[in-house]
């Protein structure tokens, strides 16, 4: 079922592999000239314009933007209790892992009497999006919600698009993850016109406000994408979210059958997902395409998985060693990277390039999608080369202070004026001397 790409008994270079493995592309320039009117309107007229845009959008004109209080508690109220069982793991796990990535206040003194300290500082108000329609993830609310509250951001706000059979309010599952994170404004707005609302700022149709964000985060379709990258000037945004992918590099000592129904679980997401298998073991591939064909057709979405693992996304990259393999599996830095090897703790230790690695039989990807307590806001399409997935660091601003005496500045001024000459910039040097005339 997944074409193969045999790179046996060659070594192409890091840029060579770039360009054969398979990848998804995401055209959201082309959405750019969609978006473009719709954030300008959102600017200039504020919620009239964001009510207009979502009846074109989503069919439906909420009476107004913010859902009532009471609202977040009933859905909580009648949450599958299981579902919430399974959130509150969820949300403890994600805790435990991101408060131990607070950052502390360190002050480094670099002269007698000259210190740095760099304070870390989370940013103020940040607004998470949390997609409807096809992908309704609850998940997604924790993992955006969970780093921002650990980081110490004071105000968060959700937005969601308003749902019709939900009368306008988003759906009750994402209501519900709100309410159970303690976030208790959210608002019913999607699309390009969301982003531009939280940019922007508006007066609701009550007359209350809604105060503009600091930050946008969080998945959505290339829309949003693109009017996160148009207002980037405006907000801090966190990555581009494109299809997700999952890599696994296995030897003949993985269990086809798992690696089979991993493949499969990331292809489930999205027609564009990515599902690459890298192995020395041609026994291996044939196994696990053996079990594609079983599996794919018994679970519930069979056509939009084999799309995904038929496209030319995905594949099956055939390489001579398992070393071999490393370099193919950095070359591309997949989203998730599975290490099913002998030694798949050492093997993962040799891996540079990944949004994050699960080691070994028993830690799938779905599992870090829900429970597993790490975050599933990770870089696609390759950034996982310079970029991290969402974790606290994103929601924190680190400010250098500075603090010299003035027998501290003294002793090096002459260094400062010297380097300000040699940029000719003479005030800059001046701007010290004057400080002793
Ligand atoms: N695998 C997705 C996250 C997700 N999976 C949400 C299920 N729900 C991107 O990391
Ligand atoms: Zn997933």
């Amino acid at each position: 079922m997944l074409s193969r790409i045999d790179l046996r008994g060659r070594e192409p270079s890091v840029g060579e592999l770039r360009n054969r493995l398979p990848r998804a592309g995401m055209d959201v320039e082309h959405a750019l000239s969609a978006v473009r009117p719709v954030l300008d309107d959102v600017a200039e007229r504020g919620v009239p314009a964001v009510l207009d845009h979502t009846e074109r959008f989503d069919a439906v004109r909420p009476e107004r933007v913010r859902v009532p209080d009471e609202e977040l508690h009933r859905a909580l109220e009648e949450l599958d209790p299981a579902v919430r069982a399974a959130l509150e793991v969820s949300v403890e796990r994600a805790r435990a892992v991101h408060a131990d990535q607070r950052r502390t206040e360190v002050t480094t003194e670099v002269a007698e009497g000259g210190t740095v300290t760099e304070r870390w500082v989370p940013v103020s108000r940040v607004g998470l999006y949390a997609p409807g329609g096809l992908a309704v993830y609850p998940s997604s609310v924790v993992m955006n919600v969970v780093p921002a509250q650990e980081a110490g951001v004071e105000s968060l706000v959700v937005c969601s698009p308003p749902q019709v059979e939900f009368g306008g309010r988003p759906h009750p599952t994402i209501l519900a993850a709100a309410a159970l994170l303690g976030v208790d404004e959210v608002w019913a707005v999607g699309g390009a016109q969301a982003v531009g609302l939280l940019a922007f700022g508006g007066t609701d149709t009550d007359g209350a406000e809604l105060l503009p964000a600091d930050m946008v985060t969080g998945p959505g379709n290339v829309y949003v994408t693109a009017a996160k990258r148009r207002l980037r000037n405006v907000i801090g945004i966190d990555a581009e979210a494109g299809p997700t992918e999952i890599a696994i590099l296995a030897d003949d000592t993985a269990d086809p059958e798992h690696v089979a129904a991993d493949l499969i679980s990331q292809a489930e997401h999205d027609t564009l997902a990515a599902s690459v298998l890298v192995t020395p073991s041609e026994e291996l591939a044939e196994a696990v395409d053996e079990r594609l064909r079983v599996r794919v057709p018994a679970t519930k979405h069979t056509e939009r998985i084999r799309t995904a693992l038929t496209g030319e996304q995905s594949g099956c990259v055939l390489v001579s060693s398992l070393a071999e393999g490393v370099r193919v599996v950095d070359a591309y830095a997949a989203e998730h990277l599975e290490i099913q090897t002998a030694e798949a703790s050492r093997t993962a230790a040799e891996v540079r390039n990944a949004g994050a690695i699960f080691v070994g039989p028993y830690s799938p990807v779905s599992l870090g999608d829900y429970c597993a307590g790490s975050n599933h806001v990770l870089p696609t399409g390759g950034c996982a080369r310079h970029s991290s997935g969402l974790s606290v660091q994103s929601f924190l601003r680190g400010i250098h202070v500075v603090d010299y005496t003035r027998q501290a500045l003294h002793e090096v001024g002459e260094r400062v004026v010297a380097l300000a000459e040699a940029e000719d910039l003479p005030a800059h040097g001046e701007a010290v001397t004057a400080r002793f005339d």
